[in-house]
């Protein structure tokens, strides 16, 4: 059971400089409050996610530990309790009828979802979990039985994958979307692998079970991270991947269903954009304005995001924009944070070389407008690996007003990785 802290007047004020490019006006820190939840030692949150699991509205998120091999569903009473639910979904000892014993090699989690895989209308949850040196790595299917309980069938609900030919690969995120359009979600999974380039697909047969022999070219090495939109308006939804080793971008485009109603694949389009860094994340977003999605490309080591804009159905270097968010983002949200019709950008950066834990929030992408920065206390190191984000998600009431941000019921999951807490960061400052 985890221990509920309530940190308030939460964060210490930093004034940082100015990042590096000048593009922005002014980033500021400030400061906001935080509810930290203490994991059991040895659990190591690398992925979060945030849905309503339970239909009563308000936002519950999920974190999947890398260590634990456990997921841990909060549900959210009223923007004020958050319930811990652990998942174990450890599979050694059930798949191979032994016990693990302590040099037994780990799967690890490294990746969460929330999709209705069963289309019973609740959100279930999607794990991706593998490492270079166990066959067990695949996906794990939560099904969410109405109101926020999660069952789990070992030997049922697992899918593992073995793309054919490759060698020390394992799946590092996935993404759920409808790719035959039978109002099922389907799964597509990245497979990182220095040696070769394969992404997985779990067709869902209808009734929360899926097809696994399906695997297509990712057009590069170390296919790492992966999403997916409709990038060329022909109602099927396409998938781009970021690769790792190769920092390559490529997009395959869903090739729908043959005259018998068969799926036909993925097929990579045109070349790779080269980013010369490691892709840790990519994700679309449809922003005001533009016909197709704009890509969102998360790159640590560049301190940047970069969007790449959707031109006839391709991205490229020309077509794209660069974001300064502070030091090494590992992951991003793009959303309309204030719910005004603009998009914004949230970044968890991770702590490196001792320059603290921040949460970074650009809330206008196109004035470039609203850049703030907040900075865990010093204290909290706690190498931020994973970001995601609820509109609805705590009860601030009892701010006080002056400080009150323009969405008080917004907040953000954080997860730390090396201090093995995860973050709820909300109560953001007004400008
Ligand atoms: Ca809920
Ligand atoms: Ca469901
Ligand atoms: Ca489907
Ligand atoms: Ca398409």
């Amino acid at each position: 059971m985890q221990k509920l802290f309530t940190c308030w007047p939460g964060l210490f004020v930093i004034i940082l400089t100015i990042v590096q490019g000048g593009a922005l006006a002014s980033p500021q820190s400030l400061r906001a409050r935080y509810l930290k939840f203490d994991l059991p030692d040895g659990s190591y949150p690398i992925a979060s996610a945030t849905s309503d699991l339970n239909g009563d509205s308000w936002t519950d998120f999920v974190i999947g530990n890398q260590g634990s091999e456990d997921v841990v569903v909060f549900l959210n009473e009223n923007g004020l309790n958050f319930h811990p639910q652990h998942i174990d979904i450890k599979l050694r000892v059930e798949r191979f009828d032994k016990e693990r014993t302590p040099d037994d090699p780990w799967r690890y989690i490294t990746n969460v979802l929330t999709s209705d895989i069963d289309k019973d209308g609740d959100q279930d949850i999607v794990v991706t979990a593998g490492s270079h040196y166990v066959p067990d790595q695949g996906i794990s299917i939560l099904i969410n039985d109405g109101n926020g309980s999660f069952s789990f069938n070992p030997r049922r609900d697992n899918y593992f994958i073995y793309a054919p030919g490759e060698l020390e690969s394992y799946p590092s995120k996935s993404v759920a979307t409808d790719l035959n359009l039978d109002g099922y979600p389907d799964i597509v999974v990245a497979n990182s692998n220095w040696y070769g380039g394969k992404v997985s697909v779990l067709l869902n047969k209808g009734d929360g079970t899926f097809t696994t022999d399906l695997h297509f070219s990712s057009g590069a090495i170390d296919p790492y991270s992966i999403a997916a939109a409709n990038i060329d308006g022909d109602r099927l939804p396409d998938i781009a991947v970021g690769h790792g080793l190769s920092g390559e971008l490529s997009l395959l485009k869903n090739l729908g269903n043959d005259s018998n109603n068969i799926w036909r694949g993925l097929r990579v389009v045109g070349s790779p954009i080269q980013t010369e860094q490691f892709i840790i994340q990519v994700s679309f977003k449809q922003i005001q304005g533009l016909q197709h999605p704009a890509l969102f490309v998360v790159t640590p080591s560049a301190n940047q995001i970069r969007a790449y804009f959707n031109r006839n159905g391709s991205y490229s270097n020309e077509d794209s924009k660069s974001y300064d968010v502070g030091p090494h983002p590992y992951e991003a949200i793009v959303e309309d944070f204030r719910n005004d019709g603009h998009i914004g950008l949230a970044t968890a950066n991770y702590n490196l070389n001792g320059r603290g834990d921040q949460l970074s929030i650009l809330t206008n992408l196109a004035s470039l407008t609203n850049q703030n920065f907040y900075t865990l206390p010093s204290h909290e190191f706690g190498k931020l690996v994973s970001i995601s984000y609820g509109s609805k998600m705590i009860d601030s009431s009892s701010l006080d007003p002056d400080d009150k941000e323009p969405n008080p019921l917004q907040a953000f999951v954080l997860a730390g990785w090396e201090n093995q807490s995860v973050y709820l960061m909300y109560g953001f400052d007004k400008e």
